[in-house]
């Protein structure tokens, strides 16, 4: 059992994965698009050390590790215009961006960080939405490897996390969110964005913190 909250999770490991969601440069490191458009990126760092400390826990226990970056075709052709459209950006998505073209694939800004760079055999997830099972292969994946439940990490709390775990909730997946591995540029929104998934006994799922989570990984 792990401590979460609304209440403990009867943890799996044979049929868990662990899902990072778009812990991507553009979004989390000075000088990206993230902080182009004025945000604190350092509240998405915060979330790096201890997504780090999973993702080796999580290796050394021989969990499936699953990474997700947004991003599009470098021709853009599954972008939605209403979303190239969204915010009036002088610079937006398929622009250059100051790490290349901003949230197409292949450029560097749409590069994992280093500190969380996936290794051969995880896959990664390329996405056009927010949410990771939207136009993808991850639920595929999933069901083909048996994962019944989800820890998930990432950025940010209340759009690509939360999304995803809305979508994998409908699925049937469990989904355990780690509250210290998860960020967003706006405070009351992982604040809210964290209430929302455990609220009413957990109406998308559980809310924990890494270290219960270490630990149980660590037991054979
Ligand atoms: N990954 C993700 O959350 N994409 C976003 O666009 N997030 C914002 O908070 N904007």
């Amino acid at each position: 059992m792990i401590d979460c909250e609304p209440y403990p999770l009867a943890f799996d490991r044979a049929h868990a994965a662990l899902l990072i969601i778009d812990m991507q440069r553009d979004f989390l490191e000075p000088g990206g698009f993230g902080a182009a458009l004025g945000n604190d990126v350092s509240l998405l760092r915060r979330a790096i050390e201890p997504t780090r400390r999973v993702l080796t826990a999580a290796r050394a226990a021989e969990l499936l590790v699953i990474h997700t970056r947004e991003g599009h075709r470098p021709d853009l052709s599954d972008l939605p215009p209403a979303k190239k459209a969204r915010g009036r950006l002088k610079a937006g998505i398929g622009d250059r961006g100051p790490m290349g073209r901003i949230l197409v694939r292949g450029e560097p800004g749409h590069d994992i960080i280093a500190e969380l760079a996936p290794v051969a055999g995880e896959p990664v997830i390329d996405k056009p939405g927010k949410g990771a099972f939207h136009a993808t292969d991850l639920d595929a994946i999933l069901r083909n490897r048996g994962i019944a439940q989800l820890i998930v990490c990432g950025v940010t709390t209340e759009v690509c996390v939360n999304t995803t775990v809305r979508e994998a909730n409908d699925r049937g997946y469990e989904c355990l969110v780690l509250e210290d591995c998860v960020g967003s540029y706006f405070p009351e929104f992982h604040e809210m964005g964290l209430r929302m998934i455990k609220a009413q006994g957990g109406i998308f799922g559980w809310v924990g913190r890494s270290q219960p989570l270490i630990a149980a990984l660590g037991e054979r």
